[in-house]
């Protein structure tokens, strides 16, 4: 008997998280039998998260998506049958090519981060879209608020490097949830602490991460632009300013001082429900500690005001000067420093109205009113052609996207042609009409940039694909194909598209080329230490701009300012009085968004949907620790059970995410409670920006229980929603 052959593939994890670790993954007989950090690539240091090192048995799952289906039963319903992969080309080809003959902006892509990779996101199916002239689709989920912010104050996703972490001295985390959410980050953050660091976390809720800093700042949520312009007034107050670096890197000093001195102490203190001894110690610590880093995250952008706090926040570092120091400054993106060259991926010359006429734009955050939308004149505003048909991939929209009452009433419609890429029957695969087998990051080849340290890396396949599933760059050539788009820039092969996925010849590649990215797995982008130690900002003027010539430029105001939560008592006091209660729903850390919610062994750490609830809001409604409860606003209502206790401040309830409907007890998820509506800056999701209330649900309602899963949802004439 011979023994098995075992290979170890390089590869990366795909997943929508800042570390883009490096993976080993060991191959017996063609088999994965297991999934490692890389040793050798500095920002993994050999270790994966909890969630990935389960990544075998995600991918063997004996729910995996192994054929092409056609649906058989009513939408949501979830009753397929298989088919050929050229019987289900075939009908794709034939209900798309009759749409985008007649009305190809009635044909709307949907897709986010399953997976990060350049090339089975947005290559061949961006330039399929493209082609034919499709809605195109504003992606706009997670991340916009902060990357225009970023945008207007420093030219680009760029900041400091995570490499450096460990050597600062204080560091804040602000909205952001590294135990969960950026392990490799934290792992950093407990060396510098090691090394004698002070770690202050900046959050409305006692997170895992809050917990270990050594101090923790619960702020009222959304109230963080505030807390910032507080620090601004302090710092300039109390002389705390480098003001060599502010007279030569900074733009707008004086106008951002006249700003931040209308925020005294006293009333950020009110604002941001916190101690004025506070405030006062951070604006210290931050003043007076070198190095000073900040963590910032995306806690802050999912309310109204969120790009408004990016913006306040990230003038930090530049008033203390932090930016000379390498481990001084802010780190929320590093997306913009790789060099990818992405209009070779995604070749927008191929519309048929390059470059003058684009097809309309659809924010995905809006996509519950998009697919109820009649199309047409509505109001005075020309919305186009009515959405006829969607091709979702590498996103599961029904259980993520926001007010999903709206969002599962669009999916529902029987006239509307959908088509889903999924290795999962996810909420979303429910809902299709077909329903197609994707490949998994072992199974497919991509190239990855990352937006939480400065690698650009390669993922080898390390198995052969699972059943007849396909990538998606070969789903959509499959698709063109079958539409009878003969263009060669859709058949172009994977290798070929990686071969263009990055501009070789920028400074920041060092030298190293196409063979040399494969040959190494990965490049460290060749970057100063300290980027912006001697400025050199990416903004149109090369200085951090305190007031942007960019957003002056759209007649908008130039200088950060506090935008309170649209729901809040601030705003509508009215609303405030009816639903008192802010809720958020940050993500669960054996979760990733909705990714990994049906793997077994995860969902039994998170085993059902809970409410963090303070003590005292929860006796004020006769709850107690355990009890079963309803949520609930004018969008919907969900069950969850209590979790009383010291993690959420009073005012606050917390219902980590994102659980898959159907196999919560309820058949919903927090989206249930979430709205459409944009924020300030970068028209990006506010998720957390959600007034609810809480009730104990009533003893004995029995009547009530789990709803059945797969349970359609129907949108009566009076919008109101019910489960068959
Ligand atoms: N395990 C795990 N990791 C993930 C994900 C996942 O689902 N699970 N998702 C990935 C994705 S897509 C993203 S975008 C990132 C998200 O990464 P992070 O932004 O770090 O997300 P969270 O870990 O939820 O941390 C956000 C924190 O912000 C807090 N917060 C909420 N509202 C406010 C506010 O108004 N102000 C302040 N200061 N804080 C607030 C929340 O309580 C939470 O603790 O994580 C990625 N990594
Ligand atoms: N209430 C609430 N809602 C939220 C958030 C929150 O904090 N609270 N967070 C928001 C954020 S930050 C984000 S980024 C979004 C995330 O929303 P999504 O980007 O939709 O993320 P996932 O829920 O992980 O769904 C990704 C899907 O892609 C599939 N997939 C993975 N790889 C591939 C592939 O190679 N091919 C194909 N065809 N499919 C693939 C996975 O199986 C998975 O079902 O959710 C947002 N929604
Ligand atoms: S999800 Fe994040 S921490 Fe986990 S393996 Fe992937 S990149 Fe690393
Ligand atoms: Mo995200």
């Amino acid at each position: 008997m011979s023994s098995p052959a075992i290979t170890t593939i390089r590869g990366v994890c795909p997943h929508d998280c800042p570390d883009t670790c490096a993976m080993k993954v060991t191959v017996e007989d063609g088999r994965a039998t297991a999934v490692r950090g890389d040793p050798d690539h500095p920002p993994t240091q050999g270790v994966l998260c909890t969630k990935v090192s389960r990544y075998t048995e995600r991918t063997y799952h004996r729910d995996r998506l192994r054929q092409p289906m056609r649906r058989v039963g009513p939408k949501g319903e979830g009753r397929f049958e298989p088919i050929s992969w050229d019987a289900a080309l075939a009908l794709a080809g034939e209900r798309l090519g009759e749409i985008a003959r007649r009305a190809p902006e009635a044909i709307l892509p949907y897709s986010y981060a399953g997976t990060m990779g350049l090339l089975q996101t947005e290559s061949i199916a961006a330039r399929f879209f493209n082609l034919i002239g499709a809605s195109r689709l504003d992606r706009t989920i997670c991340a916009s608020a902060g990357a225009a912010a970023l945008k207007h104050t420093y030219g680009g996703n760029v900041g400091m490097q995570v490499d450096f972490i460990e050597e600062s001295q204080l560091i804040l985390i602000w909205g952001s949830n590294p135990v969960a959410s950026s392990l490799h980050f934290w792992t950093r953050a407990q060396e510098a602490k090691r090394r004698g660091a002070r770690l202050i976390a900046i959050d409305p809720y006692r997170s895992l991460t809050a917990e270990k800093c050594h101090e923790h700042i619960a702020l009222r949520p959304g109230t963080d632009g505030a807390l910032a312009l507080g620090m601004i007034h302090l710092l300039i107050a109390q002389d705390m300013i480098d003001e060599d670096y502010v007279a030569r890197h900074t733009l707008g000093f004086a106008a951002l001082a006249e700003r931040a001195r209308q925020w005294p102490p006293a009333r950020v203190a009110a604002v941001c429900g916190i101690p004025e001894r506070q405030l006062r110690d951070l604006a210290h610590a931050y003043g007076t500690v070198k190095p000073a880093s900040i963590r910032l995250n995306y806690g802050m952008q999912r309310a109204y005001g969120g790009g408004n706090a990016v913006r306040a926040v990230a003038c930090l570092p530049s008033l203390v000067g932090a930016w000379r120091h390498r481990a001084g400054g802010m780190l929320l993106s590093t997306s913009g420093y790789a060099p990818v060259d992405t209009f070779a991926l995604q070749r927008p010359d191929l519309h048929p109205g390059w470059p003058d006429r684009q097809s309309r734009i659809i924010n995905m955050n809006a996509i519950g009113d998009a697919l109820t939308h009649p199309g047409g004149r509505v109001d005075g505003q020309d919305f186009g052609p009515a959405v006829e048909a969607v091709i979702v991939y590498n996103s599961n929209p029904v259980a993520v996207a926001p007010d999903s009452r709206k969002v599962v009433a669009g999916f529902a419609r029987e006239d509307l042609f959908t088509i889903v890429l999924e290795h999962f029957q996810t909420d979303t695969a429910d809902y299709a009409d077909l329903l197609l087998p994707a490949t998994t990051q072992l199974e497919h080849f991509d190239v990855h940039k990352a937006y939480g340290h400065t690698y650009v890396m390669v993922n080898q396949p390390s198995i052969a694909p699972l059943g007849e599933a396909r990538p998606n760059t070969e789903i959509f050539r499959g698709i063109a194909r079958a539409m009878g788009l003969d263009h060669p820039l859709l058949q172009e092969s994977d290798a070929m598209l990686g071969s263009q996925a990055l501009r070789w010849s920028d400074p920041l590649m060092g030298g190293a080329d196409w063979a040399r990215l494969q040959r190494e797995s990965w490049i460290r982008l060749a970057l100063p230490d300290a980027p912006f130690a001697e400025g050199g900002f990416h903004t149109p003027s090369g200085k951090c701009e305190f007031a942007s010539s960019t957003l002056a430029a759209e007649g908008r105001d130039p200088l950060p300012d506090y935008l309170p939560p649209r729901e809040s008592a601030e705003a509508d006091p009215a609303l405030a009085a009816r639903y008192p209660l802010a809720m958020i729903s940050p993500p669960a850390r054996n979760f990733l968004n909705s990714t990994f919610v049906n793997v077994d062994s995860l969902r039994k750490t998170e085993p059902e949907p809970h409410l963090d609830m303070h003590p005292d809001d929860a006796a004020a409604r006769g709850i107690a620790n355990g009890d079963p409860v309803r949520v609930f606003n004018d969008r919907g209502s969900l069950r969850a059970r209590a979790r009383v206790g010291d993690r959420a401040r009073g005012g606050l309830v917390v219902g980590l995410s994102i659980w898959w409907r159907k196999l919560a007890p309820d058949g919903r998820n927090a989206n249930e409670l979430t709205s459409q509506a944009l924020t300030d800056l970068g028209g990006s999701a506010s998720f957390y920006d959600c007034l609810v209330e809480v009730e104990a649900w009533p003893a004995g309602r029995s009547a009530s229980p789990a709803v059945k899963p797969h349970a359609p949802s129907i949108v009566g004439s009076e919008g109101t929603r019910r489960h068959i």
